[in-house]
């Protein structure tokens, strides 16, 4: 796990040594840079590398992938936090990039990381060619209309209404849940590993994107708002239906709880064929973050 948390900081130096090969703008450059470099916590590529690491297989093989969904899932924060969206002005205790830079340079900053996020699996000559159109096609199916972008309009339209507890479902997994998925399946296709292995890790993935979910709607009740850089209850402010204003903050956490187990049995299941331990830790520690 510590040797994966070294690469984050590989893919954050491939992510600005791509963006910084080509480019034509330096304010495009600087905004794409400044939420790189934000302080997220990389929680998509260490998936990415446990995974691999679980299945054997060399981690350098997964800086394109890892980065790719990293730049998806920083412009969708960037996007995000818009006057049209959310509206929010700090994001992880920093000024959010349109703060920053003007609106009109954040969303071309977000659609930047977007569509360069595709580049950089494309130019990684250590896979082959087969492997970064799995790649592709896996990655934009959790961003584009199969994923994301349908949860976040979902997400948008249910403020406008109560939601029930299997909408909130929904949205989620589509929101958050697809880009949580991705990394995983995206370690299946590079490490080429077996198709029953491959369908308990995806099926781990959805419960730990569940899992993700239900703590940062506590983490917005109850979280220090120095660490998460958001207001305490501030969805809950803004009228959005959430695990905690549906369950209570009692029915959250035994939710979370649950969750675990299920994650931890999979686990339990896959012990035999792959080197879980790393994946163990990361459902700890997507339990008890506390950001
Ligand atoms: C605007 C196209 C578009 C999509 C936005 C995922 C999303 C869709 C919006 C994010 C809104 C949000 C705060 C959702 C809660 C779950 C979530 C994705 C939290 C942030 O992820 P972390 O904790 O972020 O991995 P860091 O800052 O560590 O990178």
């Amino acid at each position: 796990m510590r040797n994966n948390t070294a690469y984050i900081n590989k893919v954050k130096a491939h992510i600005l040594s791509h963006l910084n090969s080509f480019q034509h703008s330096a304010t495009i450059y600087e905004a794409s840079k400044y939420s790189i470099e934000a302080g997220g916590k990389g929680l998509r590529p260490l998936l990415l590398f446990t995974a691999l690491d679980a299945l054997g297989t060399d981690l350098d093989q997964g800086i394109s992938a890892a980065s790719a969904i990293e730049m998806i899932h920083t412009y969708s924060l960037i996007h995000d936090d818009l006057p049209a969206m959310d509206n929010d002005e700090l994001r992880r205790g920093k000024p959010t990039n349109h703060i920053v830079f003007g609106e009109a340079a954040a969303i071309l900053a977000g659609d930047n990381l977007l569509n360069e996020s595709f580049n950089v699996i494309a130019k990684d000559q250590s896979l082959s060619a087969e492997v970064r159109i799995e790649l592709v096609e896996t990655i934009s199916d959790a961003a584009g209309q199969s994923g994301m972008i349908s949860g976040q309009m979902l997400d948008i339209e249910a403020e406008m209404k109560t939601a029930s507890l299997d909408e909130l479902e929904t949205i989620h997994t589509f929101k958050t849940g697809a880009l949580i998925k991705a990394p995983v399946t995206a370690a299946c296709i590079i490490a080429g590993a077996d198709e029953d292995i491959q369908s308990e890790l995806e099926r781990f993935s959805e419960v730990i994107g569940v899992l993700f979910q239900i703590k940062d709607d506590i983490l917005d009740l109850e979280g220090n708002p120095e660490l998460t850089g958001k207001n305490t209850g501030s969805d809950e402010k803004k009228g959005k239906v959430t695990y905690v204003s549906e369950l209570g903050i009692d029915g959250a956490k035994q939710a979370l709880r649950k969750k675990e187990e299920e994650a931890y049995s999979i686990l339990n299941k896959l012990d035999d064929s792959i080197a879980v331990s790393g994946l163990r830790e990361i459902v700890q520690m997507f339990a008890q973050r506390d950001q």
